[in-house]
Protein backbone atom coordinates (compact mmCIF):
# COMPACT_ATOMS: atom_id res chain seq x y z
CA UNK A 1 0.00 0.00 0.00
CA UNK A 2 2.56 2.49 1.04
CA UNK A 3 3.84 2.43 -2.53
CA UNK A 4 0.31 3.00 -3.88
CA UNK A 5 0.10 6.07 -1.60
CA UNK A 6 3.75 7.48 -3.06
CA UNK A 7 2.01 6.90 -6.30
CA UNK A 8 -1.15 9.20 -5.59
CA UNK A 9 1.12 11.66 -3.73
CA UNK A 10 3.73 11.95 -6.90
CA UNK A 11 0.59 12.31 -9.09
CA UNK A 12 -1.22 15.01 -6.63
CA UNK A 13 1.70 16.65 -6.74
CA UNK A 14 2.72 16.97 -10.14
CA UNK A 15 -1.22 18.15 -10.89
CA UNK A 16 -0.60 21.02 -8.97
CA UNK A 17 2.79 21.69 -10.78
CA UNK A 18 0.58 21.75 -13.32
CA UNK A 19 -2.37 23.60 -12.69
CA UNK A 20 0.31 26.70 -11.87
CA UNK A 21 2.23 26.17 -14.99
CA UNK A 22 -0.82 25.96 -16.80
CA UNK A 23 -3.09 28.99 -14.74
CA UNK A 24 0.45 30.81 -15.87
CA UNK A 25 0.35 29.98 -19.62
CA UNK A 26 -2.81 30.32 -20.45
CA UNK A 27 -2.66 34.38 -19.79
CA UNK A 28 -0.20 34.08 -22.97
CA UNK A 29 -1.49 31.44 -24.68
CA UNK A 30 -5.38 30.10 -25.41
CA UNK A 31 -4.36 26.86 -26.94
CA UNK A 32 -2.54 25.19 -23.62
CA UNK A 33 -5.56 23.26 -22.57
CA UNK A 34 -5.25 21.37 -25.90
CA UNK A 35 -1.38 20.71 -24.94
CA UNK A 36 -1.62 19.58 -21.97
CA UNK A 37 -4.86 17.12 -22.81
CA UNK A 38 -2.51 15.98 -25.87
CA UNK A 39 0.50 15.27 -23.23
CA UNK A 40 -1.81 13.48 -20.82
CA UNK A 41 -3.12 11.19 -23.45
CA UNK A 42 0.46 10.67 -25.07
CA UNK A 43 2.02 9.74 -21.80
CA UNK A 44 -0.76 7.21 -21.17
CA UNK A 45 -0.11 5.67 -24.44
CA UNK A 46 3.26 5.62 -23.41
CA UNK A 47 2.67 3.43 -20.58
CA UNK A 48 -0.11 0.92 -22.87
CA UNK A 49 2.90 0.88 -24.67
CA UNK A 50 5.68 -0.34 -23.04
CA UNK A 51 3.10 -2.38 -21.20
CA UNK A 52 2.38 -4.48 -24.33
CA UNK A 53 6.22 -4.30 -25.27
CA UNK A 54 7.24 -5.82 -22.28
CA UNK A 55 4.35 -8.74 -21.68
CA UNK A 56 4.54 -9.81 -25.89
CA UNK A 57 8.09 -10.64 -24.54
CA UNK A 58 9.74 -8.15 -26.71
CA UNK A 59 10.73 -5.70 -24.11
CA UNK A 60 13.51 -7.77 -22.75
CA UNK A 61 12.82 -7.26 -19.45
CA UNK A 62 14.24 -9.08 -16.62
CA UNK A 63 13.15 -12.78 -16.53
CA UNK A 64 12.86 -15.47 -14.12
CA UNK A 65 14.54 -18.45 -14.56
CA UNK A 66 14.46 -21.90 -13.13
CA UNK A 67 18.15 -22.38 -12.33
CA UNK A 68 18.07 -19.20 -10.04
CA UNK A 69 15.03 -20.26 -7.92
CA UNK A 70 16.78 -24.07 -7.78
CA UNK A 71 17.22 -24.62 -4.03
CA UNK A 72 18.89 -28.22 -3.76
CA UNK A 73 18.36 -30.61 -0.83
CA UNK A 74 21.00 -30.00 1.75
CA UNK A 75 19.91 -26.66 4.01
CA UNK A 76 17.16 -25.09 4.87
CA UNK A 77 14.44 -25.01 1.68
CA UNK A 78 13.95 -27.18 -1.28
CA UNK A 79 12.92 -25.44 -4.47
CA UNK A 80 12.23 -27.60 -7.73
CA UNK A 81 13.92 -26.94 -10.81
CA UNK A 82 10.86 -25.66 -12.72
CA UNK A 83 9.55 -22.56 -14.27
CA UNK A 84 7.32 -21.03 -11.95
CA UNK A 85 3.75 -20.05 -12.95
CA UNK A 86 3.56 -16.76 -14.78
CA UNK A 87 1.05 -15.08 -12.05
CA UNK A 88 3.66 -16.57 -9.31
CA UNK A 89 6.55 -14.35 -10.12
CA UNK A 90 6.93 -13.03 -13.83
CA UNK A 91 3.73 -10.52 -13.61
CA UNK A 92 5.73 -8.74 -10.85
CA UNK A 93 8.93 -8.04 -12.76
CA UNK A 94 6.71 -7.35 -15.75
CA UNK A 95 4.61 -5.01 -14.03
CA UNK A 96 7.91 -2.89 -12.42
CA UNK A 97 9.71 -3.38 -16.09
CA UNK A 98 6.43 -1.18 -17.49
CA UNK A 99 6.66 1.37 -14.74
CA UNK A 100 10.33 1.90 -15.29
CA UNK A 101 10.36 2.08 -18.86
CA UNK A 102 7.62 4.52 -18.77
CA UNK A 103 8.91 6.29 -16.04
CA UNK A 104 12.64 6.57 -17.82
CA UNK A 105 11.43 7.57 -20.94
CA UNK A 106 9.83 11.07 -18.98
CA UNK A 107 12.91 11.50 -16.89
CA UNK A 108 14.45 11.39 -20.10
CA UNK A 109 12.19 13.87 -21.92
CA UNK A 110 12.43 16.50 -18.69
CA UNK A 111 16.19 15.86 -18.62
CA UNK A 112 16.37 17.11 -22.43
CA UNK A 113 13.98 20.14 -21.77
CA UNK A 114 15.99 21.23 -18.63
CA UNK A 115 19.44 21.26 -20.35
CA UNK A 116 18.67 22.77 -23.40
CA UNK A 117 16.14 25.64 -22.38
CA UNK A 118 18.55 27.22 -19.92
CA UNK A 119 21.16 27.08 -22.22
CA UNK A 120 18.79 28.40 -25.35
CA UNK A 121 17.63 31.16 -23.24
CA UNK A 122 21.00 32.19 -21.90
CA UNK A 123 22.17 32.36 -25.74
CA UNK A 124 19.23 35.05 -26.26
CA UNK A 125 20.29 37.01 -23.74
CA UNK A 126 23.77 37.37 -24.53
CA UNK A 127 23.12 37.99 -28.02
CA UNK A 128 21.50 41.71 -26.73
CA UNK A 129 19.22 42.76 -24.04
CA UNK A 130 17.22 44.14 -26.91
CA UNK A 131 15.54 41.57 -28.39
CA UNK A 132 13.08 41.26 -25.17
CA UNK A 133 10.35 39.95 -27.72
CA UNK A 134 12.85 36.81 -28.80
CA UNK A 135 13.39 36.26 -25.22
CA UNK A 136 9.48 36.28 -24.21
CA UNK A 137 9.06 33.94 -26.95
CA UNK A 138 11.65 31.76 -26.19
CA UNK A 139 10.56 31.79 -22.40
CA UNK A 140 6.76 30.99 -23.18
CA UNK A 141 7.85 28.23 -25.71
CA UNK A 142 9.55 26.51 -22.99
CA UNK A 143 6.94 27.15 -20.30
CA UNK A 144 4.43 25.60 -23.33
CA UNK A 145 6.81 22.44 -23.52
CA UNK A 146 7.09 22.74 -20.36
CA UNK A 147 3.18 22.30 -19.49
CA UNK A 148 2.90 19.20 -22.14
CA UNK A 149 5.78 17.51 -20.64
CA UNK A 150 3.83 17.52 -17.29
CA UNK A 151 0.41 16.54 -19.37
CA UNK A 152 2.81 13.45 -20.39
CA UNK A 153 4.37 13.39 -16.91
CA UNK A 154 0.43 12.95 -15.46
CA UNK A 155 -0.33 10.69 -18.55
CA UNK A 156 2.48 8.21 -17.62
CA UNK A 157 1.81 8.08 -14.24
CA UNK A 158 -1.76 7.72 -14.76
CA UNK A 159 -1.78 4.98 -17.23
CA UNK A 160 1.22 2.74 -15.18
CA UNK A 161 -1.20 2.88 -12.33
CA UNK A 162 -3.92 1.59 -14.89
CA UNK A 163 -1.38 -1.62 -16.03
CA UNK A 164 -0.46 -1.77 -12.81
CA UNK A 165 -4.14 -2.52 -11.49
CA UNK A 166 -5.13 -4.33 -14.54
CA UNK A 167 -2.13 -6.64 -14.08
CA UNK A 168 -2.26 -6.73 -10.35
CA UNK A 169 -5.88 -7.62 -10.75
CA UNK A 170 -5.45 -10.39 -13.14
CA UNK A 171 -2.78 -11.42 -10.85
CA UNK A 172 -5.10 -11.98 -7.65
CA UNK A 173 -8.09 -13.51 -10.14
CA UNK A 174 -5.69 -16.33 -10.95
CA UNK A 175 -4.13 -16.89 -7.75
CA UNK A 176 -7.23 -16.80 -5.82
CA UNK A 177 -8.80 -18.93 -8.75
CA UNK A 178 -5.66 -21.33 -8.96
CA UNK A 179 -5.92 -21.91 -4.88
CA UNK A 180 -9.47 -22.98 -5.52
CA UNK A 181 -8.33 -25.26 -7.94
CA UNK A 182 -4.98 -26.68 -5.96
CA UNK A 183 -6.50 -27.26 -2.78
CA UNK A 184 -8.77 -30.13 -3.88
CA UNK A 185 -5.97 -31.48 -6.19
CA UNK A 186 -3.55 -31.73 -3.56
CA UNK A 187 -6.18 -33.05 -1.01
CA UNK A 188 -7.14 -35.78 -3.50
CA UNK A 189 -3.36 -36.93 -3.20
CA UNK A 190 -3.84 -36.89 0.26
CA UNK A 191 -7.21 -38.51 0.70
CA UNK A 192 -6.12 -41.42 -2.03
CA UNK A 193 -2.99 -42.78 0.57
CA UNK A 194 -5.04 -42.41 3.44
CA UNK A 195 -7.83 -44.47 1.47
CA UNK A 196 -5.29 -46.96 0.28
CA UNK A 197 -2.57 -46.69 3.39
CA UNK A 198 -0.17 -45.91 1.10
CA UNK A 199 3.34 -44.73 1.32
CA UNK A 200 6.88 -45.73 0.07
CA UNK A 201 9.73 -47.27 1.57
CA UNK A 202 13.35 -47.50 0.51
CA UNK A 203 14.74 -51.15 -0.13
CA UNK A 204 18.05 -49.80 0.29
CA UNK A 205 18.48 -47.14 2.99
CA UNK A 206 14.91 -48.17 4.65
CA UNK A 207 13.65 -44.74 4.62
CA UNK A 208 9.57 -44.51 4.50
CA UNK A 209 7.98 -41.37 3.29
CA UNK A 210 4.72 -40.73 1.65
CA UNK A 211 6.14 -38.72 -0.80
CA UNK A 212 8.79 -39.78 -3.17
CA UNK A 213 10.78 -37.94 -5.54
CA UNK A 214 10.38 -38.19 -9.31
CA UNK A 215 13.08 -38.18 -11.98
CA UNK A 216 12.15 -35.65 -15.24
CA UNK A 217 12.64 -37.79 -18.28
CA UNK A 218 13.93 -34.89 -19.59
CA UNK A 219 17.84 -35.22 -21.16
CA UNK A 220 19.78 -32.33 -19.87
CA UNK A 221 19.73 -31.21 -16.75
CA UNK A 222 22.23 -28.60 -15.22
CA UNK A 223 22.88 -28.37 -12.19
CA UNK A 224 22.88 -32.49 -12.18
CA UNK A 225 20.40 -33.17 -9.53
CA UNK A 226 17.94 -30.82 -10.45
CA UNK A 227 16.45 -33.63 -12.33
CA UNK A 228 14.52 -34.59 -9.11
CA UNK A 229 11.21 -33.17 -8.48
CA UNK A 230 10.49 -33.69 -5.13
CA UNK A 231 7.22 -31.38 -4.57
CA UNK A 232 4.51 -32.37 -7.49
CA UNK A 233 1.92 -30.66 -5.88
CA UNK A 234 -0.15 -29.01 -7.94
CA UNK A 235 0.87 -24.93 -7.13
CA UNK A 236 3.23 -21.58 -8.10
CA UNK A 237 4.79 -24.09 -10.53
CA UNK A 238 1.24 -25.15 -12.06
CA UNK A 239 -2.03 -26.76 -11.63
CA UNK A 240 -2.04 -29.14 -14.05
CA UNK A 241 1.06 -29.46 -15.33
CA UNK A 242 4.41 -28.08 -14.69
CA UNK A 243 7.56 -27.07 -17.07
CA UNK A 244 10.80 -28.46 -15.64
CA UNK A 245 13.73 -26.49 -16.13
CA UNK A 246 14.90 -28.84 -18.88
CA UNK A 247 11.97 -27.65 -20.74
CA UNK A 248 9.65 -31.42 -20.35
CA UNK A 249 6.44 -30.89 -19.23
CA UNK A 250 5.21 -32.93 -15.68
CA UNK A 251 2.30 -34.01 -14.41
CA UNK A 252 1.24 -32.41 -11.57
CA UNK A 253 0.12 -33.94 -8.34
CA UNK A 254 1.31 -37.44 -6.93
CA UNK A 255 -1.43 -39.32 -8.13
CA UNK A 256 -0.59 -38.30 -11.74
CA UNK A 257 3.04 -38.41 -11.32
CA UNK A 258 3.72 -41.41 -10.01
CA UNK A 259 1.08 -43.65 -12.55
CA UNK A 260 3.69 -42.22 -15.46
CA UNK A 261 6.95 -40.91 -14.02
CA UNK A 262 9.95 -43.20 -11.99
CA UNK A 263 9.63 -42.49 -9.27
CA UNK A 264 12.84 -42.44 -7.00
CA UNK A 265 13.85 -42.47 -2.89
CA UNK A 266 14.44 -38.77 -2.00
CA UNK A 267 17.41 -39.86 0.02
CA UNK A 268 19.43 -41.98 -1.43
CA UNK A 269 17.65 -42.40 -4.82
CA UNK A 270 17.24 -45.51 -5.52
CA UNK A 271 14.56 -46.41 -7.71
CA UNK A 272 11.31 -47.60 -6.38
CA UNK A 273 9.19 -48.46 -9.45
CA UNK A 274 6.11 -47.27 -10.39
CA UNK A 275 2.90 -46.12 -8.07
CA UNK A 276 5.73 -45.44 -5.64
CA UNK A 277 4.23 -43.98 -2.33
CA UNK A 278 0.75 -44.31 -3.93
CA UNK A 279 0.06 -48.24 -3.79
CA UNK A 280 -0.78 -49.91 -0.05
CA UNK A 281 1.81 -50.73 1.90
CA UNK A 282 1.82 -52.25 4.82
CA UNK A 283 5.25 -52.86 7.10
CA UNK A 284 5.22 -55.44 10.23
CA UNK A 285 8.15 -55.54 12.72
CA UNK A 286 8.65 -58.68 14.02
CA UNK A 287 10.07 -58.25 17.90
CA UNK A 288 11.30 -60.18 20.89
CA UNK A 289 14.01 -61.16 22.83
CA UNK A 290 17.14 -62.59 21.15
CA UNK A 291 16.26 -66.06 19.82
CA UNK A 292 12.34 -65.85 20.64
CA UNK A 293 11.91 -67.44 17.17
CA UNK A 294 11.07 -64.26 15.43
CA UNK A 295 12.91 -65.50 11.75
CA UNK A 296 11.29 -68.88 12.11
CA UNK A 297 7.73 -67.05 12.50
CA UNK A 298 8.26 -64.45 9.80
CA UNK A 299 9.55 -67.53 7.52
CA UNK A 300 6.42 -69.27 8.53
CA UNK A 301 4.41 -66.72 8.01
CA UNK A 302 5.72 -66.00 4.46
CA UNK A 303 5.88 -69.81 3.69
CA UNK A 304 3.21 -69.53 1.17
CA UNK A 305 5.21 -66.88 -0.68
CA UNK A 306 8.46 -68.79 -0.89
CA UNK A 307 12.01 -67.92 0.04
CA UNK A 308 13.34 -68.74 3.59
CA UNK A 309 16.88 -67.59 3.57
CA UNK A 310 17.90 -64.77 5.66
CA UNK A 311 20.58 -62.37 4.87
CA UNK A 312 21.33 -58.81 5.92
CA UNK A 313 21.76 -57.42 9.25
CA UNK A 314 17.92 -56.57 9.18
CA UNK A 315 16.44 -59.08 7.17
CA UNK A 316 13.04 -57.68 5.12
CA UNK A 317 10.83 -60.18 3.45
CA UNK A 318 8.34 -58.46 0.76
CA UNK A 319 5.17 -60.16 0.07
CA UNK A 320 2.57 -59.84 -2.00
CA UNK A 321 -0.70 -58.77 -0.73
CA UNK A 322 -4.59 -57.23 -1.93
CA UNK A 323 -6.54 -54.25 -0.99
CA UNK A 324 -9.73 -53.33 -2.28
CA UNK A 325 -8.58 -50.78 -4.38
CA UNK A 326 -5.56 -52.65 -6.06
CA UNK A 327 -2.53 -54.27 -5.11
CA UNK A 328 -0.62 -53.98 -2.10
CA UNK A 329 3.12 -54.59 -0.63
CA UNK A 330 3.86 -56.42 2.72
CA UNK A 331 6.85 -56.16 4.29
CA UNK A 332 8.03 -58.51 7.11
CA UNK A 333 10.86 -56.32 9.31
CA UNK A 334 12.96 -59.20 11.18
CA UNK A 335 15.08 -57.38 13.18
CA UNK A 336 17.63 -59.21 15.51
CA UNK A 337 17.00 -59.23 19.03
CA UNK A 338 20.37 -58.13 19.62
CA UNK A 339 20.30 -54.93 17.90
CA UNK A 340 16.95 -54.15 19.42
CA UNK A 341 18.17 -54.06 22.90
CA UNK A 342 21.62 -52.60 22.03
CA UNK A 343 21.71 -48.73 21.19
CA UNK A 344 24.66 -48.80 19.51
CA UNK A 345 23.03 -51.35 16.49
CA UNK A 346 20.31 -49.11 16.43
CA UNK A 347 21.57 -47.85 12.93
CA UNK A 348 21.28 -51.66 12.07
CA UNK A 349 17.20 -51.50 12.87
CA UNK A 350 15.75 -48.25 10.99
CA UNK A 351 13.56 -49.87 8.79
CA UNK A 352 11.67 -49.97 12.17
CA UNK A 353 10.67 -46.35 12.34
CA UNK A 354 8.14 -47.51 9.11
CA UNK A 355 6.13 -50.11 10.88
CA UNK A 356 2.80 -50.04 11.04
CA UNK A 357 2.11 -53.13 13.16
CA UNK A 358 4.05 -55.61 15.46
CA UNK A 359 4.33 -59.21 15.57
CA UNK A 360 5.55 -59.52 19.24
CA UNK A 361 7.17 -63.22 19.73
CA UNK A 362 7.88 -64.94 23.20
CA UNK A 363 9.64 -67.78 23.95
CA UNK A 364 7.69 -69.29 26.68
CA UNK A 365 10.62 -71.10 28.38
CA UNK A 366 12.48 -68.48 29.00
CA UNK A 367 9.57 -67.15 31.59
CA UNK A 368 11.19 -68.00 34.70
CA UNK A 369 7.86 -69.79 36.01
CA UNK A 370 7.98 -72.10 32.82
CA UNK A 371 11.53 -73.03 32.59
CA UNK A 372 11.29 -74.34 36.54
CA UNK A 373 8.79 -76.60 35.26
CA UNK A 374 11.33 -78.00 33.23
CA UNK A 375 13.37 -80.88 34.49
CA UNK A 376 15.62 -83.63 32.91
CA UNK A 377 15.37 -85.30 29.59
CA UNK A 378 12.67 -82.26 28.64
CA UNK A 379 14.82 -79.34 29.38
CA UNK A 380 17.17 -81.32 27.05
CA UNK A 381 14.41 -81.26 24.71
CA UNK A 382 14.00 -77.22 24.70
CA UNK A 383 17.39 -76.47 25.40
CA UNK A 384 18.51 -76.61 21.49
CA UNK A 385 15.54 -74.24 21.11
CA UNK A 386 16.00 -71.98 23.86
CA UNK A 387 15.45 -68.13 23.41
CA UNK A 388 18.51 -66.22 25.17
CA UNK A 389 16.74 -63.10 26.75
CA UNK A 390 13.61 -62.73 28.59
CA UNK A 391 10.51 -61.23 26.87
CA UNK A 392 9.84 -58.13 29.34
CA UNK A 393 13.39 -56.71 28.34
CA UNK A 394 12.38 -57.79 24.52
CA UNK A 395 9.47 -55.97 24.87
CA UNK A 396 10.61 -52.93 26.67
CA UNK A 397 13.54 -52.37 24.33
CA UNK A 398 11.14 -52.57 21.49
CA UNK A 399 8.57 -49.83 22.93
CA UNK A 400 11.53 -47.41 23.75
CA UNK A 401 13.01 -47.65 20.12
CA UNK A 402 9.67 -47.41 18.28
CA UNK A 403 9.31 -44.51 20.82
CA UNK A 404 12.64 -42.88 19.86
CA UNK A 405 11.55 -43.15 16.56
CA UNK A 406 8.09 -41.24 17.00
CA UNK A 407 6.04 -44.26 15.53
CA UNK A 408 2.54 -43.91 17.01
CA UNK A 409 2.06 -47.04 19.15
CA UNK A 410 -1.33 -46.16 19.97
CA UNK A 411 -1.99 -46.96 16.33
CA UNK A 412 -0.27 -50.07 15.49
CA UNK A 413 -2.48 -53.57 15.83
CA UNK A 414 -0.38 -55.70 17.71
CA UNK A 415 0.15 -60.18 17.43
CA UNK A 416 1.32 -61.63 20.66
CA UNK A 417 2.77 -64.71 19.54
CA UNK A 418 3.52 -67.40 21.53
CA UNK A 419 6.63 -69.74 19.73
CA UNK A 420 7.86 -72.87 20.10
CA UNK A 421 4.18 -74.06 20.63
CA UNK A 422 5.40 -77.56 19.26
CA UNK A 423 7.36 -77.92 22.15
CA UNK A 424 5.17 -76.69 24.79
CA UNK A 425 2.27 -78.06 24.11
CA UNK A 426 4.26 -81.59 24.97
CA UNK A 427 5.25 -80.62 28.33
CA UNK A 428 1.98 -80.65 31.21
CA UNK A 429 2.70 -76.98 31.85
CA UNK A 430 1.49 -76.52 28.27
CA UNK A 431 -1.44 -78.32 28.51
CA UNK A 432 -2.84 -75.76 29.56
CA UNK A 433 -2.29 -73.36 26.78
CA UNK A 434 -5.66 -72.11 24.88
CA UNK A 435 -6.33 -72.40 21.47
CA UNK A 436 -7.76 -68.87 21.19
CA UNK A 437 -6.83 -65.33 21.84
CA UNK A 438 -8.44 -65.10 25.45
CA UNK A 439 -7.38 -68.43 26.19
CA UNK A 440 -3.60 -67.80 25.21
CA UNK A 441 -3.69 -64.32 27.44
CA UNK A 442 -4.69 -65.91 30.14
CA UNK A 443 -2.05 -68.20 30.02
CA UNK A 444 0.78 -65.75 29.29
CA UNK A 445 -0.83 -64.30 32.40
CA UNK A 446 -0.43 -67.09 34.68
CA UNK A 447 3.03 -67.88 33.11
CA UNK A 448 3.78 -64.51 34.97
CA UNK A 449 3.56 -61.88 32.28
CA UNK A 450 0.53 -59.95 33.92
CA UNK A 451 2.31 -56.74 33.65
CA UNK A 452 3.52 -57.16 29.94
CA UNK A 453 -0.04 -57.89 29.15
CA UNK A 454 -1.42 -54.67 30.59
CA UNK A 455 0.91 -52.74 29.33
CA UNK A 456 0.69 -54.04 25.71
CA UNK A 457 -3.23 -52.83 26.31
CA UNK A 458 -1.88 -49.42 27.34
CA UNK A 459 0.56 -49.03 25.08
CA UNK A 460 -0.76 -50.52 21.53
CA UNK A 461 -3.91 -50.32 19.65
CA UNK A 462 -5.63 -53.66 19.21
CA UNK A 463 -3.54 -56.96 20.96
CA UNK A 464 -4.47 -60.11 19.73
CA UNK A 465 -2.86 -63.88 21.17
CA UNK A 466 -1.53 -66.47 18.98
CA UNK A 467 0.12 -69.55 19.66
CA UNK A 468 0.82 -71.56 16.28
CA UNK A 469 2.19 -75.05 15.41
CA UNK A 470 5.82 -74.01 13.73
CA UNK A 471 5.85 -75.02 9.94
CA UNK A 472 2.34 -73.73 8.98
CA UNK A 473 0.91 -70.91 8.52
CA UNK A 474 -1.87 -71.20 10.02
CA UNK A 475 -1.55 -69.49 12.83
CA UNK A 476 -3.22 -66.36 12.10
CA UNK A 477 -1.60 -63.73 13.13
CA UNK A 478 -0.22 -61.78 9.68
CA UNK A 479 -3.78 -62.53 8.09
CA UNK A 480 -5.02 -60.59 11.16
CA UNK A 481 -2.74 -57.88 11.46
CA UNK A 482 -3.55 -57.45 7.48
CA UNK A 483 -6.72 -57.02 8.26
CA UNK A 484 -6.76 -54.03 10.22
CA UNK A 485 -5.43 -52.30 7.04
CA UNK A 486 -8.33 -53.72 4.99
CA UNK A 487 -4.97 -56.14 3.61
CA UNK A 488 -5.69 -59.50 3.10
CA UNK A 489 -2.49 -61.94 1.79
CA UNK A 490 -2.59 -62.27 -2.08
CA UNK A 491 -3.71 -65.87 -3.29
CA UNK A 492 -0.63 -67.70 -4.72
CA UNK A 493 -1.22 -68.06 -7.99
CA UNK A 494 -2.07 -63.59 -8.23
CA UNK A 495 1.47 -63.23 -7.16
CA UNK A 496 3.42 -61.76 -9.40
CA UNK A 497 6.75 -63.19 -8.01
CA UNK A 498 7.60 -65.41 -4.39
CA UNK A 499 8.24 -63.70 -1.67
CA UNK A 500 11.93 -61.81 -2.10
CA UNK A 501 13.85 -60.95 0.71
CA UNK A 502 15.32 -57.48 0.18
CA UNK A 503 18.18 -55.35 1.95
N1 LIG B 1 10.86 -76.39 17.94
C1 LIG B 1 10.78 -75.12 17.64
N2 LIG B 1 11.90 -74.39 17.58
C2 LIG B 1 11.81 -73.09 17.28
C3 LIG B 1 10.57 -72.46 17.01
N3 LIG B 1 10.80 -71.14 16.74
C4 LIG B 1 12.13 -70.98 16.84
N4 LIG B 1 12.73 -72.12 17.14
C5 LIG B 1 14.16 -72.29 17.32
O1 LIG B 1 14.62 -71.28 18.18
C6 LIG B 1 15.90 -70.80 17.78
C7 LIG B 1 15.86 -69.33 17.55
O2 LIG B 1 14.91 -69.07 16.53
P1 LIG B 1 15.02 -67.82 15.58
O3 LIG B 1 13.78 -67.80 14.77
O4 LIG B 1 16.30 -67.74 14.88
O5 LIG B 1 14.98 -66.69 16.67
P2 LIG B 1 15.07 -65.13 16.45
O6 LIG B 1 14.06 -64.56 17.38
O7 LIG B 1 14.98 -64.79 15.04
O8 LIG B 1 16.50 -64.82 17.01
P3 LIG B 1 17.40 -63.51 16.77
O9 LIG B 1 17.19 -63.11 15.34
O10 LIG B 1 18.79 -63.96 17.06
O11 LIG B 1 16.93 -62.48 17.72
C8 LIG B 1 16.24 -71.59 16.54
O12 LIG B 1 17.06 -72.63 16.89
C9 LIG B 1 14.92 -72.13 16.05
O13 LIG B 1 15.05 -73.34 15.39
C10 LIG B 1 9.38 -73.26 17.10
O14 LIG B 1 8.26 -72.80 16.92
N5 LIG B 1 9.54 -74.57 17.41
MG1 LIG C 1 16.18 -63.59 13.72
ZN1 LIG D 1 16.86 -44.71 0.04
ZN1 LIG E 1 13.69 -31.90 -16.77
Amino acid sequence: MPVMLIILIAIGFVVAVVAVVFAAVRLYIPWTPALLAMGVACGFLLAVWHAVRVLSGLGGGDTIRPDRLYLPPGRGRVRDFAWPHYLAGQVMLDGTAVVDRTMGDVRLLWRLLLKTAPRRLTRWFDEGAGRITAQVAGLLLGLLVAAALAGATVGAALGATFVLLAMGAVALAGWAGGILVAIPLNWRDVLVRRVRHASAFCPACHYSTDVPAFRCPGPVHVPAGAALHRDLRAGSSGLFRRTCGCGAHLPTTHLRAAAVLDAVCPLCETPLGRDAGMRTSVRVVVAGAAGAGKSRWAADASRDGGQSVLDGPCPLIRLAGRHRHGPADILLIDPPGDAVTDPRRHDEVRALHAAHAVVFVIDPFTLPKIARTLAGPQRAQVDPALGEGPARDGYDAIVQLLDSQAVPLSRLPMAVVVSKADLLRRHPVGRTLGADSAGIRDWLSDAGLAHLILAADREFGPVRYFAPEPGTQADGALPWLLSEFSVSLAPRSARPQEATRVR
